[in-house]
């Protein structure tokens, strides 16, 4: 029995892996992309799978719901013969969004329109399209609990309390509530995957992880020697890999019933840690002087290597995220394999790697 996949988001750090993933395990994959992407020959990102014979790329985007229609017929006409076998369905993964926090609070509309109605549009389009033979899984986040752990520092689970606080967190909290709305109403097998932050190599230049490790192998190659200027450094965050967390994606979609769960390591670090260790994979133990906007971390020569810049500051931010991932870990034996430490310096690593041209 062919396995079919639609994959929206192909382009980003989790598409990019979960696309790959499925390959791999076989499936047919079919990816909307806008093509106001850069030309896809150079996103390194997809650069193992462009060629796939079992991938086939298509125009969508998530501003023009004719596009969303378009593409959903369009993979409904390619698969019709395969759709006829009993109890195949069409696995879709929601990864499309305009993913950054920070950036929500300057266009929160456009955020909303990519994050929450397209959500919407998606779910309705494939619904006429596929009827009941699809599955929906709908990259959803820990942003929706806003700062509800934060006086506490408590984990948090699938029964916690949402108190979303950015453009972002609303928007993607709309979204979850839709994708419930059709599993509860419509009997969709669709899911919420309230995945806490999780990096890679791949993870975008500005998330503040991959700003820090690129900044650590611009100096270690003598590429640029001007200080990492960043926001809010004692923010704390449940930091995961990628790798591990696209797999708990397709767990969830192939789970014989649908249910939301968290995704998290269950391990928490602040900022200011995550540039310790990112530092400390090139041999330099930094030290923090000053307070505030005045804060600086040196390097051994007492050269500046990192400052604060209140520009990175958000209007509201979400100051401690840990999950509990006990449940998915119970009832879908998912577990994070990969650890904190390693994560950190694989990111540096391929970024040295980056700024030496390789
Ligand atoms: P990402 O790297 O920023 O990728 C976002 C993807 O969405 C890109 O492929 C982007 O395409 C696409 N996109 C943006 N606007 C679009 C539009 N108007 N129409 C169609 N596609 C559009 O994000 P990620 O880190 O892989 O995250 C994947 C999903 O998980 C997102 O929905 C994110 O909100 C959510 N999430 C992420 C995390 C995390 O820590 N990474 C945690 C929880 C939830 P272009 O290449 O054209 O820009
Ligand atoms: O910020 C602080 C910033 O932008 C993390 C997205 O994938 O995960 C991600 O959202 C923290 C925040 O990720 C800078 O204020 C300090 O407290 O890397 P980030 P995020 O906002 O947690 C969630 C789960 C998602 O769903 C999102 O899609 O770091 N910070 N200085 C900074 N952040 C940035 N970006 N840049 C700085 O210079």
């Amino acid at each position: 029995m062919q396995k079919i996949a639609i994959v929206t988001g192909m382009t980003g750090q989790d598409g990019s892996y979960l696309t790959e993933y499925l390959l791999e395990n076989d499936y047919k994959v079919f990816a909307g992309i806008r093509k106001i992407s850069y030309p896809l020959v150079h996103n390194p990102n997809i650069k193992n799978i462009i060629n796939h014979p079992n991938l086939t790329i298509s125009s969508m985007d998530f501003l023009d719901s004719g596009s969303i229609r378009s593409f959903v017929s369009y993979v409904k006409e390619a698969t019709v013969s395969y759709m006829h076998t009993l109890g195949n369905k069409v696995e879709v993964y929601n990864l499309a969004a305009q993913s950054h926090v920070g950036e929500s609070f300057k266009i929160p509309s456009l955020t909303h329109e990519i994050n929450a109605v397209s959500v919407v549009t998606l779910l309705q389009v494939l619904k006429e399209a596929f009827r009941g033979n699809f599955k929906f899984y709908q990259a959803s986040t820990s942003e929706l609990y806003g700062n509800a752990a934060t006086a506490s520092e408590t984990t948090l689970s699938e029964a916690s309390e949402f108190k979303p606080t950015s453009p972002y967190a609303i928007a993607k909290h709309s979204a979850f509530q839709t994708v419930k709305h059709y599993r509860e109403v419509h009997g969709i097998h669709a899911v919420n995957g309230i995945l806490f932050n999780h990096e890679s190599p791949r993870r975008g230049i500005d998330f503040v992880t991959r700003k820090i490790t690129m900044g650590v192998a611009e100096y270690a190659t003598a590429k640029n020697q001007s200080p990492i200027r960043l926001g809010n450094i004692y923010a704390k965050r449940d930091w995961g890999d990628a790798r591990d967390y696209i797999k708990a994606m397709h767990m969830m979609l192939t789970a014989p019933h649908p249910k939301d769960y968290v995704v998290a390591t269950g391990e928490v670090h602040s900022v200011k840690d995550f540039c310790n260790l990112a530092f400390k994979k090139i041999g330099i133990k930094l030290e923090w002087r000053g307070e505030g906007l005045d804060e600086k971390a040196m390097g051994g020569n007492s050269e500046v290597l990192i400052e604060i810049d209140p520009k990175f500051y958000r209007p509201s931010d979400v100051e401690y995220l840990l999950g509990d991932s006990s449940l998915i870990q119970r009832e879908l034996e998912w577990k994070p394999e990969h650890k904190f430490k390693d994560l950190v310096f694989d990111m540096v690593e391929n970024d040295i790697q980056v700024c030496k041209g390789k």
